[in-house]
């Protein structure tokens, strides 16, 4: 009897230890992201995390992890084996190609002028396109307008680029750009890109101020030209499955935490854009502002004629047009 009182009583102990502990995890969630915790990419993830776990009452436990391979991470998503990831449009157009024409060289003004396309019924139309994919795409996020940087070789007008090696993400709208530009697009994942200016393999990349200030770009390559060539959009998508398995009352939480993310997001990528080239400036980089912008779009002209057979030239004109 004192045998089997002493089993209970230690099983009790076990039991006390580990229930609450097991419910205080929730269900697992994991969402990835390519960049640094604090960054405009980061920010998103934790409010992310934390929209979610509070209005669920940590019936989610939300995970925060680092994938610097976008394409791995949307990967993962289709296939399940993680439920969410936030990043750029980089490679995503592989996977969703409707979504390409968001990549197109000067098709935005500003960031008000994407902001509102993105928001408008043109962007939810297009997240629909994901669920074909075994995807939701579930909000658009921002990672901001791309800039040419250089490692040894300055630009000073885009016909110095030619026969350069730039590294573009894996994206065929920017490889095609650039190509006209009589550059050698050099694609790679963005977990591959540090090594590969660092190698000089490439002699330079682009990305927008919040990416190149937040992974320190500034030890990596020399000047910065602020050609912001393109608008780079992000998205936040989930696996349909995980999706299709969520009760409408928590859809909903999923739904308002990713519009918690891409306040955060936004206004994080404002913040870099306000302060971001003083602070490389004061890193050491050569920051260039760039008067001739026009040059570069000029540039890439033949790639332009192009994207208008591919995507509609009416398409790109209402886009461009959008007021
Ligand atoms: O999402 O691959 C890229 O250059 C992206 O801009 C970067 O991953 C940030």
């Amino acid at each position: 009897n004192y045998r089997r009182l002493l089993k209970y009583s230690v099983a009790s102990i076990v039991l006390a230890c580990a229930a609450p502990q097991a419910w205080a995890q929730g269900k697992q969630v994991t969402i990835t992201h390519s960049s640094a915790t604090n960054s405009h990419w980061g920010v998103a993830a934790l409010e992310f995390e934390k929209v979610v776990e509070a209005l669920s009452k940590n019936k989610y436990n939300v995970v925060v992890q680092r994938l610097d391979n976008e394409r791995e991470a949307v990967e993962s998503v289709q296939l399940g084996s993680q439920e969410c990831a936030l990043g750029s449009t980089g490679p995503v157009g592989n996977f969703v190609p409707d979504i390409r024409v968001l990549d197109v060289p000067f098709l935005f003004r500003d960031y008000a002028h994407a902001r509102g396309v993105l928001d408008s019924e043109v962007g939810d139309k297009l997240l629909e396109k994901f669920k074909a994919r075994g995807m939701i795409g579930m909000v658009w996020m921002e990672n901001g307008f791309r800039h040419l940087t250089t490692g040894k070789k300055e630009v000073q007008s885009p016909s110095d680029v030619r026969g350069m090696k730039i590294r573009t993400m894996e994206n065929q709208v920017h490889m095609e750009a650039w190509k006209a530009a009589g550059v050698l697009p050099t694609p790679m994942a963005f977990s591959e890109l540090p090594s590969a200016l660092q190698q000089g393999t490439v002699d330079g990349q682009e990305n927008p101020i919040p990416v190149i200030l937040a992974g320190n770009f500034d030890q990596l390559q020399k000047y910065l030209y602020l050609t912001s060539h393109v608008y780079s959009p992000g998205v936040l998508v989930c696996g349909l499955d995980f999706w299709n398995g969520l009760s409408a009352e928590d859809k909903k939480i999923f739904q308002d935490a990713a519009k918690a993310s891409v306040k955060a997001n936004r206004s994080r990528v404002e913040e870099d854009e306000r302060s971001g080239v003083q602070e490389l400036r004061r890193r050491g980089m050569e920051v260039r502002e760039v008067t001739n912008r026009e040059a570069y779009q000029e540039a890439m002209k033949t790639a332009v004629a192009n994207f208008e057979k591919q995507f509609g030239a009416d398409v790109l004109k209402t886009l461009r047009e959008w007021r």
